[in-house]
């Protein structure tokens, strides 16, 4: 199937200029996890916003000796009056004491920073005098480009980010010797952030400075190389005049590291290149420019190519036999919004490919995790400080990862979530009374809705939206996807199984016996952004145990008997959470007190864009199939909610949709997002521009086409489940290596809505367990699997690094 998968180019390109007045909606963004650009395809001038993801206000600083987070010392004691009063039905007094659960303070948050702008004048170029203009970011190639004619002359211009290199990449040629006129300088600097060339090095342009709110030194420098014409300096810029090409390399840094308590690398020297740092003095020039002496810009662009392609390539997807060019975006869109039916099967793949082209381009290993905006920003104050939330946001920037092939850019979250955990000991110890000391190191940590590149793990500024003790187990089930996925037993034992058990060792010391419930519950609860302060609401007792259910299988191989019981108090606490249950109405409650009288619906809103009780729906799994009762009150709660909301929250109920097996739903979900949320470049909007709405909306496509989150039986096998929720549109395709749990990558084929071949990669070498009436197995080379078959399921044994089709 590989050899003759035909697909679409996927690009997105315009006729027109971006306006740099308008950077959420008309740029086009390049990055390599560290380092972000965006463009606009100016002819005269090109801005190019420039990020570096360290790049943050906030945390530990010399003027702020006293940061630590935000905790407030001993808040547990109001969290036990709360818990009492709220027990003894005391609501009003419970809620008068709620600021207490708060931070004690949001100074020292923090933002993420805009880097700077190069800004790059074209002497000579007018605008009046251009012929057959387009800028594009092709997908397939990870590659910027614009290209034009002026007076006849066909100029191009390229850039791409390379994560090897840790580099970005510009180049400026024409078809005309000599044609080239350029002059880089720079925009948007900091106050104290100084632009200079190094006398020695009069090639090179620096920028380096100390942030003023937190100490942060930062270091910039952009290399130019050109083949013929001349250089020269000013003060603060770079031109090169007639020149037939312009290479000009950018690196940055920081001495940011994710380390508590500290966030500083140790020696700041290792921002330098030992062999080439020009100016002690301050200007440097980064390891990774030195490249460029070693290095073509072809070489370099091969390099980058080759490790990208190396994620981007593995996962394919085509609908109806699309094949060929796609029109420009904004004609692209014009026409999907009309119906236009090659638009539809065009726009599905080009957003599903977009969302992992972004996820690659924002988070690699070495990185800090995608953050709101991914790595691009151009604000110093931008929404939610462009942070990392966790009531829904961080988890759904890595739902791709997994199903669609990327599981190592999702490294950065393990790694970023690891790094929460000593600051979270902390917060565990204030606000929950559970404590780490040296005889348990690990005993509990715990971070709330949101956080900073700075530990900052204590509740929000404000009770009503910043308490969540139910984030983390969220982002447990990111981890635990990230084995089911891959089977990789080593990465799980290192990096991941750790973070689970203190995890676990939180939640079983946080519990506490409701005697009017009757259950075992998390209090005080607060659905995400969303009604009144409750005891054990849905979100929080589902999500506990959906972690819980994931942490009893999965350290089934990797518990020891230091553990100290763990396991036992895991499997005694789960059977009395108790999280579900159907209200009057025939909807799954979101808080459980709802049909009491005097139950405060003052703070409901009916179609707010949180759906926080159908977390065991998706990205959990306790509502499947086999709960039938729970299905249909879930099916009527997303009824009862509606379909329009924000961007991320349509990306959401896509995902949610398919795994009700309705494909219609889903697919008129999708539609909503790309016509109400999308902007003219394919960024997803809230508003404003929200990235995770990309990649919830990229991982739900292929939450359409292939599932696998239900057990086979209780040994633990899932069931790989192909075209799960297809809409009619959808009539016929193909996709290629999407990935299932329990280790597989999946491919298939089908025809007027018939699966007409499933092609499946072993990876560790399990039973598969496929949903199909499809009924002949064999390896690749056509001999023939024995398979059991009954009940629409075929049943096979594997081999790891095998293939097997299904006819
Ligand atoms: C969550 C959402 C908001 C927004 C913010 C960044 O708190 O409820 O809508 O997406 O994250």
């Amino acid at each position: 199937m590989t050899d003759n998968m035909k697909t679409i180019k996927n690009k997105i390109s315009f006729r027109t200029e971006g306006d740099p007045g308008k950077w959420e909606s008309t740029c086009l963004p390049i990055g390599n996890g560290y380092m972000g650009a965006t463009f606009f395809g100016g002819t005269e001038r090109e801005t190019v916003v420039l990020n570096e993801k360290t790049f943050w206000t906030g945390g530990p600083s010399p003027a702020r000796p006293d940061y630590n987070g935000g905790n407030r010392e001993n808040a547990y004691k109001s969290v036990r009056k709360v818990q009492e009063l709220l027990a003894a039905g005391r609501y009003d007094e419970a809620v008068s004491l709620l600021p207490e659960l708060t931070c004690r303070t949001d100074v020292g948050y923090g933002a993420y920073q805009c880097l700077c702008s190069a800004v790059f004048d074209f002497p000579g170029i007018n605008k009046t005098n251009i012929t057959d203009y387009e800028r594009c970011l092709d997908l397939d190639k990870s590659l910027y480009t614009c290209t034009f004619r002026h007076n006849g002359v066909k100029h191009t211009r390229e850039a791409f980010a390379s994560y090897p290199s840790r580099l970005i990449a510009f180049r400026f040629s024409a078809d005309a010797p000599g044609s080239v006129n350029i002059t880089l300088s720079l925009g948007k600097l900091r106050s104290g952030g100084m632009v200079s060339i190094p006398g020695n090095m009069p090639y090179l342009l620096a920028y380096h400075g100390v942030l003023e709110d937190n100490g942060l030194r930062y270091y910039a420098a952009f290399q130019v190389k050109h083949d013929g014409g001349e250089l020269e300096t000013a003060d603060t810029s770079i031109s090169v005049k007639n020149a037939d090409t312009v290479e000009i390399y950018f690196s940055a840094a920081t001495d940011y590291s994710d380390k508590y308590p500290h966030y500083r690398k140790q020696n700041t020297s290792e921002l330098y290149d030992p062999y080439e740092d020009p100016d002690p003095s301050g200007a440097v020039l980064l390891g990774s420019l030195a490249r460029t002496g070693r290095m073509s810009y072809d070489e370099l662009y091969r390099e980058h190519y080759s490790d990208y392609s190396s994620l981007y390539d593995r996962a394919k997807l085509s609908f109806n036999g699309v094949t060929g060019e796609i029109p420009d975006a904004e004609t692209l869109l014009a026409r999907y919004r009309e119906g236009d039916s090659t638009a539809a099967d065009i726009l599905g793949p080009l957003y599903f490919q977009y969302g992992r082209y972004l996820l690659i381009s924002s988070s690699r290993e070495g990185s800090l995790p995608a953050n709101l905006q991914g790595v691009w920003n151009e604000s110093n104050e931008p929404p939610w400080c462009c942070d990392y939330h966790i009531n829904v946001n961080l988890q759904m920037n890595y739902w791709g990862a997994y199903n669609t092939n990327l599981a190592e850019t999702a490294i950065p979250l393990v790694d970023y979530i690891d790094s929460l955990r000593a600051p979270g000991r902390v917060t565990a110890k204030e606000y929950y009374n559970i404590a780490s000391d040296a005889g348990h190191p690990e005993n509990g940590w715990i971070a709330h809705t949101q956080a900073n590149p700075f530990g900052w793990t204590s509740p929000g500024w404000d009770f009503y939206w910043g308490w969540s003790t139910a984030a983390v187990a969220w982002l447990m089930l990111n981890l635990a996807d990230h084995f089911e996925f891959t089977q990789d037993t080593d990465y799980m034992m290192k990096r991941i199984y750790p973070i689970m058990r203190e995890t676990a060792r939180f939640y079983t010391q946080w519990l506490i016996w409701d005697e009017k419930q009757q259950r075992l519950v998390s209090s005080p609860t607060y659905s995400p952004e969303h009604g009144p302060v409750t005891i054990g609401n849905t979100y929080e007792q589902s999500l506990i145990l959906e972690f819980y259910e994931s942490f009893l299988r999965l350290s089934h191989n990797f518990y020891d008997e230091e553990d100290g019981g763990l396991r036992d108090k895991v499997e005694e606490q789960i059977k009395m959470l108790k999280p579900f249950s159907v209200s009057k109405a025939g909807l799954m409650k979101e808080w459980y007190e709802e049909d009491e009288p005097g139950f405060d619906r003052s703070k409901i809103q009916k179609n707010h864009r949180h759906l926080s009780h159908l977390m065991s729906l998706y990205p959990g799994s306790h509502i499947n199939s086999n709960t039938p009762d729970l299905m249909k009150a879930a099916i009527a709660t997303m009824d009862d909610r509606g379909d329009e909301s924000t961007g991320w929250s349509r990306a959401y109920k896509i995902n949610l949709r398919a795994r009700t097996g309705d494909g219609e739903r889903a697919y008129k979900l999708l539609r909503g997002l790309l016509t109400d949320c999308t902007y003219p470049n394919l960024w997803d909007f809230h508003p404003p521009f929200q990235i995770d709405g990309n990649f919830g909306g990229s991982a739900g496509i292929a939450e359409m086409l292939l599932q696998s989150h239900e057990w086979y039986n209780t040994e633990g096998e899932y069931t790989i489940n192909v075209l799960p929720a297809v809409p009619a549109r959808w009539a016929s395709g193909r996709f290629e290596g999407l990935c299932a749990r329990g280790g597989y990558e999946v491919s298939a084929e089908w025809s007027e809505h018939r699966v007409t071949e499933i092609r499946i990669k072993s990876l560790n070498g399990e039973w598969a367990v496929v949903k199909t009436d499809l009924t002949d197995v064999t390896g690749e080379d056509g001999s023939k699997v024995e398979a059991r078959l009954g009940k629409g399921l075929i049943v096979f044994g594997t081999e790891p690094g095998k293939t097997y089709i299904i006819k």
